[in-house]
């Protein structure tokens, strides 16, 4: 499989807060290092690196501020004066504050985010744009007629809504994949996302758009992050009304429902016949995360692989989370790996 990476992503170090202690995120470099060596070992990939950065197909996913704001912030906090090794918010515009665009750094922290969850340090923005050229790279690759691509994001994406960071995303990688094959001329791109966790940032991007389908199996929000997006009721909006569907599990699901879930989720898709696939392809329903609470083995990720080929369309993989960072590499490998072996059969 054609996979796109970049070494840019050690820069990025994030901080989030545990109660309220500062510590290392679990999104941090090594996973993206386990992903390669395996990837590597397995043997049967061609790595490529990402083209330039597109800033106008960002922007149309994106608001072209909040893009600006995230390039921009590091250098600002410095000449600020600030010492702490990480920007991050601690006010936001919450229920029946008002919803005004603010001039100061500190106050854009609050405005442009809506967790305090991830952070912007050195190097933060430098592999924010590299994994969303990745994701975009591996867009262009599937335009070009490759059948799969594999996009190995770092930092994630799908909690990044068009002009909110936080859940470990800042640019949302799938959205621009998505974009990107819609520019190309897919007339109907389906999402279809993964991820133990709720893809709200994609969600918001495409909510009133009826060009792009998404479909989300995640962890009830009423129990799990981001909380307050996610649930069964949200249909879509506007032109995009019946356009999207998220299919909400309590924690403890084990893999017979969640691939009987898939099944909903694709049947659904398919409604609509896309003609190109993005998945937003997050680890975090194995067995053993630490932080999420599904029960997907190894082996229902090469089973997860092969059912994704199966659906027959032009594919992104975008990599989101996952947090059993020993196993991750593995873990992505069998998705792959159950792929390949699909499409070649
Ligand atoms: N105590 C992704 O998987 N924090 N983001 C959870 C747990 C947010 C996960 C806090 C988790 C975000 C891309
Ligand atoms: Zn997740």
């Amino acid at each position: 499989m054609i996979v796109v990476r970049s070494e840019t992503h050690r820069r990025h170090h994030s901080l989030e807060l545990d109660g309220a202690t500062i510590v290392p995120s679990w999104e941090a470099p090594d996973r993206a290092e386990h992903v390669d060596r395996a990837l590597d070992e397995q043997g049967t990939h061609k790595t490529i690196g990402p083209d330039a950065f597109d800033a106008e197909l960002v922007d149309e996913v994106h608001d072209p501020e909040y893009v600006r704001f995230l390039a921009g912030a590091w250098s600002r906090w410095q000449a600020e004066g600030h010492t702490a090794v990480g920007a991050m918010a601690f006010g936001w515009p919450a229920r029946r504050f008002r919803d005004l665009r603010p001039a100061t750094l500190e106050a854009q922290l609050g405005y442009y985010s809506f967790a305090a969850d991830c952070s912007i340090s050195e190097g933060t923005w430098e592999a924010v744009r590299d994994s969303a050229a990745i994701a975009d790279t591996a867009a262009r690759q599937v335009l070009g007629g490759t059948s799969v691509v594999f996009a190995r994001c770092r930092p994630p994406g799908h909690h990044a809504m068009k002009d909110q960071f936080g859940g470990y995303c800042y640019l949302n990688n799938a959205a621009i994949a998505a974009q990107r094959l819609r520019s190309g001329g897919h007339a109907e791109v389906a999402v279809l996302d993964v991820d133990y966790h709720h893809g709200n940032g994609t969600q918001d991007i495409f909510y009133e758009r009826d060009d792009v389908r998404f479909c989300s199996i995640h962890a009830d929000p009423s129990e799990e992050f981001p909380y307050f997006l996610g649930h069964a009721d949200e249909h879509g909006a506007g032109r995009g009304t019946g356009h999207n569907r998220n299919l909400p599990l309590p924690r403890g699901t084990e893999a017979e429902t969640w691939f009987d879930t898939l099944e909903q989720a694709i049947g659904w898709l398919d409604d609509s016949s896309p003609t190109a696939l993005v998945v937003s392809l997050g680890l975090d329903t194995f067995v053993d995360d630490p932080i999420s609470h599904f029960r997907l083995q190894q082996p229902d990720f090469i089973r997860l692989g092969r059912r994704l080929a199966a659906i027959g369309l032009p594919t992104v993989l975008v990599m989101e989370g996952g947090y059993a960072t020993e196993e991750l590499g593995r873990n992505v490998g069998a998705v792959l790996s159950g792929f390949e072996t699909a499409r070649r059969g």
